[in-house]
């Protein structure tokens, strides 16, 4: 309780942050987007990790005025790396919870912070968890096609790990699947890992769907994403979240 009263006013008094991790074009290795990732710069207990408050956020109902700050810092960060020139047409991938889906205001705020900002729905990407979309899935398609018809992108995020069903995977107009990297850390030594980041790959490409990997931490397992011919790769082996003027634009990272 005491924390979410905190976090409260952090909102207000600016302590969040927001890090970027890039996502990389495979093959070719240049950033394709960035996915932004908030943190709390708690004043006496440091940088804190999304894992000790997003819980409560979404919980509390604090997660709306989070994922609106979030929402807004994220494009401006688009904007202004626009302005430097740094990464032409770079996507900004922003996570979406539950809760946030199921807000009913969602769909005008994020037009409005497009609008306000001047960049195209097209650059935003916004990433649902499978469990998030298959809470209520009948009004998250109603809110997905809103979305859609802004322009913005969707992605499935943490794909394979929720419970999704064919049936409303065909039916979800999204634009990526973003494989969980619980399946990718094994993918190099499990066959049966591997044997489902290839068929997310397959499944992604047969629906029309652009393929990221999530979690990569070795060339062996950028190699294997490659050979499955997986359309992106995001993880520690390229980057770790880091504030915005650390993002290694545009090709300082291993080849
Ligand atoms: O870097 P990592 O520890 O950053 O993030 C942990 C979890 O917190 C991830 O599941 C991620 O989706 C979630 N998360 C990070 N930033 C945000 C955000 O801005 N909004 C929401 N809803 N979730 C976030
Ligand atoms: O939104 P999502 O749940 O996918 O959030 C991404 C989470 O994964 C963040 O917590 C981020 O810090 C973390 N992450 C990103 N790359 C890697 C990686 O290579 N390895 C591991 N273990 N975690 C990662
Ligand atoms: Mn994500
Ligand atoms: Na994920």
């Amino acid at each position: 309780l005491v924390l979410l009263e905190q976090l409260r006013s952090a909102i207000r008094d600016g302590e969040l942050r927001v890090h970027y991790q890039p996502r990389m074009a495979l093959p070719g290795g240049g950033v394709s987007g960035v996915e932004a990732l908030v943190r709390w710069q708690h004043p006496t207990r440091g940088l804190l990790q999304p894992d000790s408050f997003i819980d409560a956020a979404e919980e509390s109902g604090v997660i709306r005025d989070l994922g609106a700050w979030v929402l807004t810092e994220a494009v401006g960060q688009a904007v202004r790396w626009d302005a430097a020139g740094v990464a032409p047409g770079l996507q900004m991938a922003v996570n979406v919870s539950a809760r946030q889906l199921a807000d009913t205001g969602l769909v005008a705020r994020v037009a409005g912070v497009l609008a306000r900002a001047g960049l195209p729905a097209s650059r935003l990407v916004l990433e649902i968890t499978e469990t998030a979309l298959m809470h209520d899935p009948e009004s998250a398609l109603t809110t997905l096609q809103a979305l859609r018809s802004l322009g913005v992108l969707l992605a499935v995020d943490d794909f394979g790990t929720g419970y999704s069903s064919f049936t409303y995977l065909k039916q979800f107009p999204v634009d990526e699947l973003k494989i969980d990297r619980s399946f990718v850390a094994g993918m190099t030594t499990d066959a049966g890992d591997r044997a489902i980041v290839a068929s997310c790959v397959h499944l992604a490409h047969a629906m029309g769907l652009v393929a990221v990997a999530e979690g990569v931490e070795s060339a062996d397992e950028r190699d294997a994403l490659l050979a499955l011919r997986c359309d992106q790769a995001q993880g520690y082996f390229f980057s770790r979240p880091v504030p915005a003027d650390e993002v290694p634009f545009p090709a300082t990272v291993p080849a």
